[in-house]
């Protein structure tokens, strides 16, 4: 950008906001950043969410795009796979990729948040703690801070909002030009619990992977930490017939419906009851906008612009792939305004895909996971992949282990269930595949990725 000052105010210290910070203040840019909470770095980390996040390729790439992926992945845990626990039958894990170069990984939120943040500000970025936004002037651009009892008056340039799904600026925004917004609440909430380490100080299941265990219309997973526990997170509908949150409402019914549904998790939950009556019931939506930003004024990434649920472990990774391209486009574009456009324009298509998809996944993982035809179309997947690398590639593997832009993958991702699904019609092993039907199909309806 020639004519315009290189400076922002990014409202929103958060993980996009700080990673923001960084790939700006390092190319010089004059960056604020307006959050909130206290100091993580000082107060210890009030983080009200999951207390780890699955990161995948593009939240990763995002990382070393911004030099903080070494400081993040040492406290990285490795997760292979998916490990499925039935009510009845085998426990066992379903690899995400096909070796060890195909894997995701289990990091803490709020260490995560610290060290984007130390990187930011090693960068010459402003970070400014206790500023709660609260009223934005456009006319004047002046940016209106709640801080303890005052109100800071802070002139800007131009806003991003990184200030998440209940964002301000967004209501801001709105008032001055409509945003076309909506909100889908899922009618299912979330519940934190913990597994603690073993007498041993050891990881009480196995450490390397993602545990789910599928219940039909609702689900339990567990990701691992590097202190060798591991965050529960119980998924259930809000209200109807048991069990939900609202015929579940206490540690006794907590106890009765893990006793039934969760036998094997109980014992790894010593503090179930407690954590069950301490912990909050989230909320889950899919927040959809017609437009991110308002001429070169401000503009929205992350979950203030397209909060999604989080049953594809992409929220996050998505946030930081806006980045990247938000930064791309400031640098590149005649303006602020034509960057703001520019982004919205590639983004937005890619940001519906995805909010799509991870609704989609939620029904795949409590109810899928552990059922045969899944698993030998899973199985198919591979062998297709095997046969034909350029063209066929798993649907898990271009959301988590590819960059091609999320609405590619969601559309490809379409034409592979079908193939998937003619194939193995009334089979339940690959025996029976007419490789050559499969083979022609592949061939005709999906075009060789670019390298
Ligand atoms: P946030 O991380 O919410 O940051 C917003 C920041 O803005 C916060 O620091 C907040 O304090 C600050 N703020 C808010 N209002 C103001 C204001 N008025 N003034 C100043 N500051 C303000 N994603 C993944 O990729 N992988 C996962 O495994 C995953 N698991 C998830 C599990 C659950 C249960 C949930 C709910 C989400 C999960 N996500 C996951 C999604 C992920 O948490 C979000 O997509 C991600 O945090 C979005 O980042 P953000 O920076 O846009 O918003
Ligand atoms: C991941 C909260 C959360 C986070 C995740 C995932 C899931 C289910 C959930 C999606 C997945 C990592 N997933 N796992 N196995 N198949 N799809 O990949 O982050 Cl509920």
């Amino acid at each position: 950008m020639r004519t315009e000052s290189r400076a922002i105010t990014i409202v929103g210290g958060g993980l996009a906001g700080a990673l923001l910070a960084i790939l700006l203040a390092r190319r010089g840019w004059s960056v604020d950043v307006f959050e909130r909470r206290g100091d993580p770095r000082v107060e210890g980390y009030a983080g009200g969410r999951s207390i780890n996040l699955a990161l995948a390729e593009r939240g990763l790439h995002a990382l070393r795009q911004a030099g903080a992926d070494e400081a993040v992945m040492r406290q990285a845990v490795m997760m292979r796979g998916r490990f499925v626990h039935p009510l009845q039958g085998t426990p066992g894990l379903q690899r995400y990729g096909r070796d060890d170069s195909e894997v995701i990984w289990s990091i803490n939120r709020g260490e995560l948040n610290i060290v984007l943040l130390q990187i930011a500000e090693s960068h010459g970025a402003r970070l400014h703690f206790d500023h709660r936004l609260e009223r934005v002037d456009f006319v004047d651009h002046v940016a209106h801070f709640r801080r303890h009892d005052d109100d800071v008056a802070h002139p800007f340039e131009s806003l991003v909002g990184a200030d998440g799904a209940g964002s301000t600026l967004r209501a801001e925004m709105a008032r001055v030009l409509p945003l076309g917004e909506r909100t889908e609440w899922l009618d299912h909430g979330y519940k934190e619990l913990e597994i603690p380490p073993d007498a041993h100080g050891g990881f009480r299941i196995e450490p390397n992977a993602l545990h789910i265990w599928p219940r039909g219309h609702y689900m339990c997973i567990a990701l691992p930490n590097d202190e060798r526990t591991f965050t529960v997170t119980l998924f259930l509908p809000h209200a109807g017939p048991w069990p939900s949150f609202e015929t579940v409402p206490d540690a006794d019914a907590a106890q009765a419906l893990f006793e039934r549904d969760f036998p094997d998790a109980l014992p790894l939950i010593p503090d179930l009851r407690k954590d069950y009556q301490a912990n909050p019931v989230g909320n889950l939506a899919t927040l959809y906008l017609d437009r991110w930003h308002i001429a070169g004024k401000a503009v929205l990434l992350g979950d203030a612009a397209h909060a999604m649920v989080p049953f594809h472990g992409q929220g996050m990774n998505c946030a930081f792939e806006d980045c990247v391209a938000l930064a791309a486009h400031l640098e590149r574009a005649s303006s602020r305004s034509a960057a703001y456009a520019g982004f919205e324009a590639q983004r937005k298509p890619d940001a519906e895909a995805i909010q799509r998809m991870a609704l989609e996944n939620y029904i795949e993982m409590r109810d899928k996971v552990d059922d045969e035809a899944y698993l030998l179309q899973r199985e198919l997947e591979l062998a297709l992949q095997a046969r034909h690398p350029d063209r066929f590639v798993p649907h898990y593997a271009m959301v988590s282990f590819m960059r091609i832009p999320y609405s590619q993958a969601l559309h490809r991702s379409e034409v592979q269930r079908v193939i998937l699904e003619d194939a193995t019609r009334g089979l339940d092993s690959l025996d029976g595949i007419d490789w050559a039907a499969a083979d022609a199909a592949v061939l005709a309806k999906l075009e060789p990725l670019a390298a």
